[in-house]
């Protein structure tokens, strides 16, 4: 569409104004940024505005659950074997998300540049790469990693893995996609500018993984090697399970379109979405800012919360299901924030009141005709880090990673000292019992803080 028409369709055009008083560079570099624009989301942007609409109030369930993956519960045997089976197969990639900077942590870079290893300062993608490199090891599959970025770390996180030479994954086997950005507007629903030249926006939320993923062109080559499935994780975690088998087999024999993880809350307010089933079976993701304090307090006759699997944020999707939901209109989250922006004849950029908007990748559950929730044990798999202090944050999640290490150690009978940091070295195990397993065969080498390998026997 000719963004003029599209503009005077919709009484935008004074939009053009500063760039038309500012020259003709800076009005072309304005059409093109207006050319990028997707009316039809723009359209469902201003209404969103007009309609910020009451919350859904439907009868909602808690969903049936799969038993956790290191529960040791004889009831994921069959899961297990399944999802090794399509791990052999080559039928799987990952995907981790990883849009965010690690600015709230009070360091400049990509949040999965951040050194979290409690004793070696490993970052959190060299710790996943680690994963990715062992379970390929196990699999004997390529393996596929992508990892989505945002328009202000894309570059940055590719130099980072091309300085790292790709942790000894191969460049070829390593995707970025980057997400795209949607227009902030004003409280009236006008563009907000930048400068004259460009329109002021922001990433699209981690919804935006969907279209970041058929952007990218990833998806035919993914089929054409045999990928029909796609593991999906956060940057944020370090104690994930990175295409966890227990989990896609579930995913798998539940014939599953999109599957999620859950952990038990540790207290009603706790800030994770909260994975809930609607009247007709889908799921779907209460957000704990939307979640009623009567309904996150409502228990069972024995104490328990009724309403608790909070999200992990790890999912399991189906590839033909991630194609379609890069059609799909998600719903827009709006955030009334003050966005700094040209204001008037004001040359220089000022604060002044705006919205920005979002999707979410879980907004997808409920589109998929068939779902599987999973629980997750905390200890084993999830310790995210939001924040500098205080709660999810660099030290808890570092502590989890300890705690973690060290149990995995004193079970594969490895000596680590009962106080201070424990890491086991990004690569050598997947998990527990691959640690034991490998400290049968290998020299493991263990200073009592950091568990890595050695020369084989
Ligand atoms: C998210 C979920 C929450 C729960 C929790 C688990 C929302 C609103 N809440 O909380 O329900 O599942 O995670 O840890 O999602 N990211 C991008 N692009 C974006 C925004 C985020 O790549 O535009 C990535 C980011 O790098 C990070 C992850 O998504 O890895 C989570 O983002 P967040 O920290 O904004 O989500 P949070 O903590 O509100």
């Amino acid at each position: 569409m000719n963004p003029i028409n599209a503009l005077q369709e919709r009484g935008m055009e004074s939009v053009l104004g500063p760039a038309r008083n500012a020259g003709p560079s800076f009005e072309k570099s304005l059409l093109a940024d207006l050319a990028n624009v997707d009316w039809t989301t723009l359209d469902r942007q201003r209404l969103a505005l007009d309609n910020a609409g009451p919350l859904d109030s439907e009868e909602i369930l808690p969903p049936p659950i799969q038993p956790a993956s290191t529960s040791g519960d004889a009831r994921n045997e069959s899961a297990e074997q399944a999802g090794w089976q399509a791990l052999r197969d080559g039928r799987v990639a990952i995907a981790t998300v990883a849009g965010g900077q690690a600015s709230r942590l009070g360091f400049s870079g990509p949040k999965g540049a951040f050194p979290l290893g409690p004793v070696s300062g490993t970052s959190l993608f060299q710790m996943m790469a680690g994963q990715v490199f062992r379970l390929r090891q196990l699999s004997g599959a390529a393996l596929p990693w992508i990892i989505q970025t945002g328009p202000a770390n894309h570059l940055e996180t590719m130099a980072f893995f091309a300085d790292r030479s790709y942790f000894g994954l191969g460049k070829k086997s390593v995707h970025f996609a980057c997400q795209g950005t949607l227009p902030a507007l004003s409280e009236g629903g006008q563009f907000l500018l930048e400068t004259p030249g460009s329109l002021f926006r922001n990433p699209d939320g981690h919804g935006g993984f969907y279209r970041a993923i058929r952007n990218s062109g990833i998806c035919p080559q993914l089929r054409e090697m045999g990928v029909d499935l796609l593991y999906y994780c956060q940057v944020d975690n370090p104690l994930v399970r990175m295409a966890d088998p227990i989990f896609l087999g579930h995913h798998l024999l539940t014939e599953a379109r999109m599957s999620v993880k859950v952990v038990a809350k540790s207290d009603p307010l706790e800030k994770v979405g909260l994975i809930i089933e609607k009247p007709d079976g889908r799921l779907g993701c209460i957000e704990y800012s939307d979640l009623a304090p009567e309904l996150a307090e409502l228990r069972n006759a024995d104490g328990q919360l009724r309403f608790m699997a909070g999200n992990l944020a790890i999912h399991c999707f189906n590839l033909d299901f991630v194609q379609e939901m890069a059609e799909a209109a998600l719903p827009l989250h709006l955030a009334h924030k003050d966005v700094k922006v040209l204001n008037g004849n004001n040359p220089e950029p000022t604060f002044r009141p705006g919205v920005k908007f979002e999707t979410f990748v879980f907004d997808a559950l409920p589109l998929a005709d068939k779902s599987m929730v999973q629980l997750a044990l905390r200890e084993d798999e999830f310790a995210p880090v939001k924040n500098r202090s205080g709660s999810d944050s660099i030290q808890t999640s570092r502590d989890a990673l300890t705690l973690r290490s060290r149990r995995w150690s004193q079970a594969a009978g490895l000596p680590v000292k009962e106080q201070g940091s424990v890491e086991i070295s990004a690569q050598l195990c997947y998990d527990q019992a691959d640690l034991s397993r490998r400290s049968e065969d290998l020299q493991l080498k263990s200073n009592g803080h950091l568990v890595c390998l050695g020369a084989a026997r």
